[in-house]
C-alpha cells in the first residue's frame, strides 16, 4: 500500500490548533533563551534515520518467533513499509538491506520503487553468521577469523558480493558484524583469530569503491558466550586503523556490557575521526534490541549531546550513518519503529538545546553543579511540539502513531498480504 499526503493532511487538521498553541508556548520559551527555533526545525528536518529491512517483521528469540499479521514477505513490500513510515514521520528516508535476505531480482524496479517513496539505500549488511544452502563451507567455527582458509575465503567473497549489490543500488557503505568468537575457554587462539580477521577485513577493504566506507561493528558477547573476536570499540578501532581511512567503527547501543559509558566512547571516536555508523536501540540487560529510548532515555540524550558536540567540533569525523537496529518481538513493527524514531528525534532535539559554549565555560570554571544543571535543563524541556512542527513542515503527520491507527494502516496491510505472511530475516 501507499499512503498519500492528502490523507495525512486530513488527519492533521483535527489537531492543528492544539498543536499551534503548544508550539507557540515552546517557541516563545526557546526564543527567550536565544535559541533560533527556525534553525532547530531545519536541523530536525535534515536528520534522517535508516530503517533496516529486517525490522519490518516481528523479531524473535532463540526460543521462537511470532510473526506479526501483514508483515512484508518481499523486498518490494519492505520498501512499501518504510515508505509508510517515512510518509508519516518524514524521518525514515533510507533503508538498509541485509544480504542474502534481500537480494533484488530487478534492480531498476527496486530502485524506482524506493525513489517513489523518497527513500535511498543506506549501508548494505553482510551475513556470515548463518550458513547458506548455496555455500560449500560452514561458519560454525567462525567466518573471517576461521582457522580454515576456505571458510575465510568464502566469507571474504560474500562481503565482496555484498559490495557489488550495494554499488548497483547506490549504497555508499558496507557494515560488517561478525558473530565470530568462542563458546568455551581454550577453544580459540585469541591472537590468530584477530590476525585472521584483520587480514580478511583488509581483503574486503581492498574491494571498496573510492567513495565508500567500511563499518566495523563490535559486540562483547552473543552468539558466542566466552569470547568475541571484535569484542569492543577498541578492537574495532584498531581494525579500522589497520584497514585504512575509509574504514570506521560502528557503535550499536546494545553491544556493550551493562553500564558502559557509551557517550564517552562516541566522543573519543569522533575526536579520532573514526565514528562511521550508529545503530539505535535500547536495553535493560544486554543486546535486548528494545525500542529506542524505552529504558534509558537520559543515557540516549547524553550520547546525543556528545554526537552534537562532535558534529560541531570534529570536522575530521564524517557525518555518521544513522540506523535503527531493534527488534519488536510482540509489537506491531511499524508502531515500534515510529516510537523509536520519535525517541531519536527527541534526544537529538534536546541535545541541540544545550548551550555548548556555556557548558564549556562552566567546565573550565569547575562549576560541576552548573554543568549538570545545563544538561538537565535541556533534557527536561518538552520539545515534542517542535517535532510536530518539523513533521508538519515536511509534509508528515503531527501525530504519526495516532494517524497510523486512525487510518487503520495495519488492517489495510493485512487485507493486502494476509495474516500468514512471514518476513525474511530475524
Ligand atoms: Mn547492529
Amino acid at each position: 500500500m501507499r499512503l498519500n499526503s492528502e490523507r495525512i493532511q486530513e488527519q492533521n487538521k483535527k489537531s492543528l490548533s492544539d498543536h499551534e498553541s503548544q508550539f507557540d508556548f515552546l517557541a516563545n520559551n526557546l526564543t527567550r533563551q536565544d535559541i533560533n527555533v527556525a534553525d532547530l526545525v531545519q536541523q530536525l528536518c535534515d536528520f534522517q534515520v535508516a530503517i533496516p529491512s529486517w525490522a519490518l517483521g516481528a523479531g524473535g528469540t532463540r526460543f521462537g518467533r511470532f510473526s506479526y499479521p501483514g508483515e512484508p514477505s518481499s523486498l518490494e513490500q519492505k520498501l512499501d513499509d518504510v515508505g509508510i513510515l517515512h510518509a508519516l514521520t518524514q524521518t525514515a528516508g533510507a533503508i538498509s538491506l541485509h544480504i542474502p535476505w534481500d537480494i533484488p531480482e530487478d534492480y531498476s524496479a527496486i530502485k524506482e520503487r524506493a525513489a517513489s517513496h523518497g527513500l535511498v539505500f543506506d549501508a548494505v549488511n553482510s551475513n556470515t553468521f548463518q550458513d547458506q544452502k548455496t555455500h560449500a563451507e560452514s561458519y560454525k567455527y567462525g567466518s573471517l577469523s576461521n582457522t580454515e582458509k576456505a571458510v575465510r575465503e568464502q566469507a571474504i567473497q560474500h562481503n565482496i558480493e555484498v559490495i557489488e549489490i550495494g554499488k548497483r543500488l547506490g549504497s555508499k557503505s558496507v557494515t560488517v558484524w561478525l558473530a565470530d568468537g568462542s563458546n568455551f575457554p581454550g577453544q580459540n587462539n585469541f591472537q590468530t583469530s584477530l590476525q585472521y580477521t584483520e587480514d580478511s577485513l583488509k581483503r574486503i577493504y581492498s574491494h571498496l569503491p573510492e567513495d565508500w566506507k567500511l563499518f566495523i561493528e563490535y559486540k562483547p558477547y552473543e552468539p558466542n558466550f566466552y569470547s568475541t573476536v571484535i569484542q569492543d570499540w577498541g578492537t574495532s578501532f584498531m581494525l579500522a586503523n589497520a584497514c585504512g581511512e575509509k574504514a570506521y567503527t560502528l557503535v550499536d547501543l546494545g553491544h556493550h556490557l551493562p553500564n558502559t559509558n557509551i557517550e564517552q566512547i562516541v566522543s573519543i571516536l569522533m575526536l579520532k575521526g573514526k565514528l562511521g555508523g550508529f545503530h539505535f536501540n535500547d536495553s535493560k540487560y544486554g543486546d535486548d534490541d528494545s525500542t529506542v529510548g524505552s529504558v534509558k532515555p537520559y543515557a540516549l540524550f547524553l550520547i546525543f549531546n556528545e554526537l552534537v558536540y562532535g558534529m560541531n567540533n570534529n570536522p575530521q569525523n564524517p557525518y555518521p550513518s544513522w540506523m535503527i537496529d531493534a527488534s519488536h518481538n510482540i509489537k506491531d513493527p511499524l508502531e515500534d519503529l515510529m516510537q523509536s524514531l520519535e525517541a531519536i528525534q527527541e534526544a537529538y532535539a534536546k541535545a541541540l538545546l544545550v548551550d555548548q559554549k556555556a557548558l564549556r565555560e562552566a567546565q573550565e570554571a569547575h562549576d560541576v553543579v552548573g554543568c549538570q544543571e545545563m544538561l538537565q535543563a535541556a533534557y527536561r524541556t518538552d520539545i515534542r511540539p517542535l517535532l510536530q512542527k518539523t513533521r508538519l513542515k515536511a509534509g508528515g503527520a503531527l501525530y504519526p502513531l495516532q494517524a497510523y491507527r486512525d487510518l487503520k494502516i495495519r488492517k489495510t496491510l493485512v487485507d493486502e498480504r494476509g495474516t500468514e505472511s512471514v518476513a525474511t530475516g530475524l
